[in-house]
């Protein structure tokens, strides 16, 4: 007798914590999608390596390499030869990546191409803006359309860091409204690589100049 008392005591208490675990379930549901951790990008991680990539156009391959539009977010600038570079000889053109999640994102960098004004009496560089959007239908605008002429990287690439209040991001939007590369420049509108984090992103070897 005593052990069936037992067995229906714990069966009681059993029961009890079961629906004590699947409320407070419920409420953490409730709560989870606006809890000030919610989407936090790893502190240091570059969320925007494995994102979905959609391009205005691509252009041509040139004496073997090819623009891509994987190529923005393949997690190197190490080299020029992994870049997207739109429609040939185009001076505008688009690139947008749709994260995996929505993160609250500070900081997103871009490397974009550059033509020394030494050597093209020009603005050197793309004239691009950078929006971001956590539906793809509002968006906010972390970097007005302007010349890049910020840290030049290597010959041909420049850097620049955006940092902006934290934002809801899925999605990032690289516009390019024009470039001063010359109108017989297949590339006129390469971007290098797009990374998205918090304000502790990184600066890879790589890009350390
Ligand atoms: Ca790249």
């Amino acid at each position: 007798m005593s052990d069936a008392r037992t067995s229906a005591g714990l069966g009681l208490v059993v029961g009890g914590v079961l629906a004590l675990a699947l409320l407070i379930q419920g409420c953490s549901g409730d709560t989870a999608t606006t809890g000030p951790t919610q989407g936090q990008p790893p502190a240091g991680r570059n969320v925007a390596i494995g994102a979905a990539v959609s391009v205005s156009a691509t252009g041509s391959c040139y004496l073997g390499t090819c623009p891509a539009g994987s190529g923005i977010n393949d997690g190197t600038a190490a080299s020029p030869g992994t870049f997207w570079s739109g429609a040939s000889g185009s001076s505008t053109g688009w690139v947008e990546l749709k994260l995996d999640q929505t993160y609250q994102l500070s900081m997103i960098r871009v490397f974009s191409q550059y033509w020394d004004p030494t050597v093209y009496p020009s603005e050197g560089g793309l004239d691009y803006g950078v929006s971001v959007s956590a539906d793809s239908n509002a968006w906010t605008v972390v970097r007005a359309a302007s010349y890049a002429l910020n840290k030049i990287v290597t010959a041909g690439w420049a850097r620049e860091d955006i940092t902006f209040a934290p934002e809801a991001v899925r999605y990032i939007k690289v516009d390019i409204v024009n470039s001063s590369g010359v109108a017989s420049h297949i590339w006129r509108t390469g971007v290098l690589e797009v990374e998205a984090g918090d304000a502790n992103l990184p600066l890879y070897p790589w890009a350390a100049y």
